[in-house]
Formats: C-alpha cells, sequence, structure tokens
C-alpha cells in the first residue's frame, strides 16, 4: 500500500494545529503508521531540502525548520501521496483552495504550516529520512473494509 511523508512544520506545532492536521489525514480515511514529535537537526533539515539548496530561501527555510518541533508522520491507503498534496494545498497560503490545510489556516508561503511528499519516490526517500523502519507501524484498522 503507497505511503506518503507528512510533517507539521513549527508554525503548525506552534498554532495547536497538530490535531486538526491529523483529524483530516484520518477522516479521510488514511491509515497512521509513523508518529513523532522531534527537533530537527540542521543537518535533516539539509538534507530533507537537498533539492532547494542554490534556491534563495533555503538558509531561512532550513533556520525556520530547526527553530521549534516538528511532528514527523506517515500515512498510507491508496493514492495518498497525490491526495495528501490536496488536503494540504497550493504552497503559497493565500492563493491556495479554501478547504485545504494551507487554504483555512496560512497566510505566508514562508509559514505554510506543513509539508507533503510531492511524489511517489520522494515519499520514499523521505520516509526513509526522517523514520526507521522499526518507527513504523504496519497495521489494519477494522474500518478498511468499509473503504476499499
Ligand atoms: P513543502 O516541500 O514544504 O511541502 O512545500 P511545497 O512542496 O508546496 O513547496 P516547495 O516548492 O517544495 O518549497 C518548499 C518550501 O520552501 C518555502 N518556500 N519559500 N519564495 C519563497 O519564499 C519560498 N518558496 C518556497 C515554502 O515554505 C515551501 O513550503
Ligand atoms: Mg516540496
Amino acid at each position: 500500500m503507497e505511503r506518503t511523508f507528512v510533517m507539521v512544520k513549527p508554525d503548525g506545532v506552534q498554532r495547536n494545529l497538530v490535531g486538526e492536521v491529523i483529524r483530516r489525514f484520518e477522516s479521510k480515511g488514511f491509515t497512521l503508521v509513523g508518529l513523532k514529535l522531534m527537533s530537527v537537526s540542521r543537518e535533516l533539515a539539509e538534507q530533507h531540502y537537498d533539492v532547494h539548496r542554490e534556491r534563495p530561501f533555503f538558509a531561512g527555510l532550513v533556520e525556520f525548520i530547526t527553530s521549534s518541533p516538528v511532528v514527523a508522520t506517515v500515512w498510507e491507503g491508496e493514492g495518498v501521496v497525490a491526495s495528501a498534496r490536496k488536503i494540504i494545498g497550493a504552497t503559497n497560503p493565500l492563493t491556495a483552495e479554501l478547504g485545504t490545510i494551507r487554504g483555512d489556516y496560512g497566510v505566508s508561503i514562508g509559514r505554510n504550516l506543513i509539508h507533503g511528499s510531492d511524489a511517489i519516490e520522494t515519499a520514499q526517500r523521505e520516509i526513509s529520512l526522517w523514520f526507521k523502519d522499526e518507527e513504523l507501524v504496519s497495521w489494519k484498522p477494522s474500518l478498511t473494509s468499509w473503504l476499499y
């Protein structure tokens, strides 16, 4: 089954939106298979955002992600990678649709509350970057037969 990496960024944790984020993914029908509150090292932040290393916002982004705790999660379900991006909304919260997390709660591109992997291969890379195998739990929710 497909998996994706979703992180509540420091602003989302500080604004008490952890429960709201988890609620939206649970309510959609995805299964939580990994969850931890953590401080992010500079090394991990730089690896995570490696594709943006040459961009002008890179240093500020790393500074921000390491500034306060994040909540790292892994979600499982059919089509979860693309669906998570829809639930999260466009990168800039001011143009993100209402009904998405960024559209409903954010106002600034540098404080857009949440991260979600942008493709299946990226998800695999990010899950192994943020979680050890033994931190992920495979389980079958009893509601599954009503979802699929
Ligand atoms: P993310 O990786 O955090 O889920 O966000 P995303 O895919 O929607 O956007 P991406 O292009 O990967 O950018 C990563 C994060 O960098 C910050 N950013 N700032 N012009 C700017 O100041 C700027 N552009 C991007 C955002 O916080 C974005 O989430
Ligand atoms: Mg991205």
